[in-house]
């Protein structure tokens, strides 16, 4: 069905359909949204979750009191719609003091007020049940190579991210971390740049177990790589924690367009690998499908909703026909022709040794490379143009 239920576990961030379209070169377009009203209306478009930054809920600076009165505010939102808050952020990005990155400013008295601010809002994420916490260091970076000691940085996210790690363990909190990388924007260049940038920190880490990333369509785009691609070599490192759809055009800024108006043959591969690229062709990941994007500041109001709608709606239209691609037995036979099913063979028999291998003459002394295929392609193209008529619906 195209119509979004809980079950498809849609979110949004409280920051996407709350984008007032201020950017670099002008002012808002559209009025600041109150909370309540977005958990109704997404509760209503059929979204099951509710994302946010500290400072989307409450402004940076706020009182302890207000502070309550927000939380308490979304709480009875949530509570009257049924929508669940699956995963928070901490905002250390906006505030001037944040200028030269949170967990690895050069100062240390604002990495220090970067964990704290952290913590508190852990507490929250625990709070309301959020099993996800995601960390996007947009200003963790430089601008200037002499500027910043990039193995000091590393250090010092490491020490964060351990002694976060033990927060959550000594607490008995069951929440994860996910790392969000992105290549540049607001900084010339920002740490843990893409997402294989980030597995590799990973593995540095004391509790490596708790920490995974969270990357986003546009952001592994603007550095020119292929996401569908990314997201399958995160989820063989067991590291895909929660994703971020959206739209992208290319290598430029980050455009945070909707879910499908950027790359669609990419988005639709990435569906299919969600969907149906689990081991026996089940889903390949069952966290939230979150919608990172931001409603164009040409838009008012409505304009925003039918946005947020558009990013489930052609989610959904994505899977159906990724669907229909998997069960078309002209793609299956096209899959067996390209050899991409013989992929899962493994290169040696069970049991065979490297001794074995060199002893199989067939292998390399009888095998004669120019003439194996005999000029046989693997037939690529027609699987593609396969895969394009299904999207195109025109199968
Ligand atoms: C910011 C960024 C997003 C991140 C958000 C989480 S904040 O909008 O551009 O990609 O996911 O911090
Ligand atoms: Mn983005
Ligand atoms: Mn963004
Ligand atoms: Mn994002």
């Amino acid at each position: 069905s195209l119509t979004p239920t809980r079950d498809d576990k849609f979110s949004f961030g409280l920051w996407t359909v709350g984008y007032n379209g201020a950017d670099p070169f002008g002012g808002p377009t559209r009025a600041p949204l109150d909370v309540v009203h977005a958990v109704e209306k997404l509760s209503e478009l059929g979204a099951y979750g509710l994302t946010f930054h500290d400072d989307d809920l409450f402004a940076f600076g706020s009182t302890d009191a207000e502070r309550q009165t927000q939380i308490d505010r979304l709480k009875k939102a949530l509570a009257d719609t049924g929508l669940i808050v699956p995963m928070v952020t901490t905002n250390l990005f906006s505030a001037p003091v944040f200028k030269d990155g949170g967990f690895t400013s050069n100062d240390r008295n604002v990495r220090r007020f970067a964990l704290r601010k952290v913590l508190r809002n852990i507490d929250l994420a625990a709070e309301l049940g959020a099993k996800t916490f995601v960390m996007w260091g947009g200003r963790e970076g430089a601008e200037y190579d002499a500027a910043k000691d990039i193995r000091g940085a590393l250090e010092r996210y490491r020490e964060a991210v351990n002694l976060l790690g033990d927060y959550v363990t000594d607490k008995g909190y069951d929440i994860r971390f996910a790392i969000e990388p992105k290549p540049n924007e607001p900084r010339g260049d920002i740490l843990l740049p893409t997402l294989g940038h980030a597995i590799a920190f990973i593995h540095t880490l004391e509790r490596p177990e708790l920490v995974g990333v969270n990357p986003e369509v546009g952001h592994e785009q603007m550095a020119g790589l292929n996401f569908t691609a990314g997201i399958a070599q995160a989820l063989d490192a067991g590291k895909l924690y929660h994703i971020d759809l959206n739209g992208q055009r290319g290598i430029k800024y980050d455009q945070d367009l909707v879910f499908g108006h950027g790359d669609l043959q990419n988005a639709f591969s990435l569906v299919d690998l969600l969907e149906n690229g689990g081991p026996n062709g089940g889903p390949a990941y069952d966290g939230p499908r979150h919608f990172d994007y931001k409603p164009s500041r040409t838009e008012d109001e409505t304009g925003v909703w039918d946005s947020a709608a558009a990013n489930m709606r052609t989610y959904l239209l994505l899977k159906e026909r990724a669907a229909a691609f998997r069960a078309d037995p002209e793609v299956q036979e096209a899959l067996a022709a390209s050899r991409v099913t013989e992929l899962s063979d493994t290169t040696l028999n069970p049991g065979e040794s490297y001794d074995d291998l060199l002893a199989d003459r067939s292998a390399f002394e009888d095998f004669n490379a120019d003439e194996y295929f005999n000029g046989k392609g693997f037939g690529f193209v027609r699987l593609q143009q396969l895969a394009l008529e299904h999207l195109l619906n025109a199968r």
